[in-house]
């Protein structure tokens, strides 16, 4: 994959940026085939909320050292599939790239949660703080059909915007909007041909150990 180095770099807020078209086509039909070679060696789970055991309507998967996993006992990172037992497959060179290009953080992603949504799918608004590294940012590459994502404040109750999320657009969560509420409203029916019955992935990177202390 060779994602657009130079592509514009849209500032939406305080540590919110948007970089839209980050992956051309090329790149966006490559990294899906990266995604579906992981998700053949570590397969899609259903996650199930902690306490209530309801099933979330995402299925996912994770590639690199850790990867965030949700049941009756809560959520948390762990280094192999929740059915499998088995490692997760490692993160491609193309996603270490975008992280590098991205991020502005000098150490590597250590998760990247796979999130497929098929039409009708969608995540209540929620915090991601399951990380202990909270300097690092999140890095969202999107694929296929357009989202109608929401995204708030430090507070639940914080007045919310919603943007989309396009094939191919980039975001980075990071200083003043890592802790912000969001989630995902929608899929827009027909605003893509490139996942088979308009279905949609999310790949988030991420930092979760603490970082060391300055200057160690
Ligand atoms: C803002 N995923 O995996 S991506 C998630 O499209 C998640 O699958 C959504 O929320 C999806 O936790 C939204 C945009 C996103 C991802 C992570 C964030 C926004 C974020 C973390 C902190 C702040
Ligand atoms: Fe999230």
């Amino acid at each position: 994959m060779s994602a657009r180095a130079t592509a514009t770099r849209l500032q939406l807020g305080p540590g919110l940026t948007y970089l839209p078209g980050y992956l051309a086509p090329g790149a966006q039909t490559a990294l899906l085939d990266e995604i579906r070679e992981i998700i053949r060696a570590a397969p899609l789970f259903t996650p199930r909320m902690p306490r209530t055991d309801q099933p979330f309507s995402v299925r996912m998967t994770n590639c690199g050292p850790l990867g965030w996993v949700s049941d009756m006992s809560g959520y948390r990172y762990q280094a192999t599939h929740p059915d499998t037992g088995e490692p997760w497959p490692a993160m491609p060179d193309s996603l270490l790239q975008a992280w590098r290009d991205l991020a502005g953080y000098p150490r590597p992603p250590q998760a990247c949660l796979i999130n497929t949504y098929a039409p009708g799918t969608r995540m209540g608004l929620h915090q991601d703080r399951d990380e202990q590294d909270l300097g690092a940012p999140v890095v969202s590459l999107s694929l296929g059909a357009t989202a109608i994502f929401r995204v708030g404040g430090l507070n639940r109750r914080d007045p919310t915007r919603s943007l989309r999320l396009g094939s191919g657009d980039a975001f980075v969560f990071g200083g003043a909007a890592r802790l912000v509420f969001h989630g995902i409203d929608r899929l827009v029916a027909g605003s893509s041909d490139l996942i088979e019955g308009g279905g949609r992935i999310n790949l988030t990177l991420r930092r979760v150990d603490p970082a060391p202390p300055d200057g160690v």
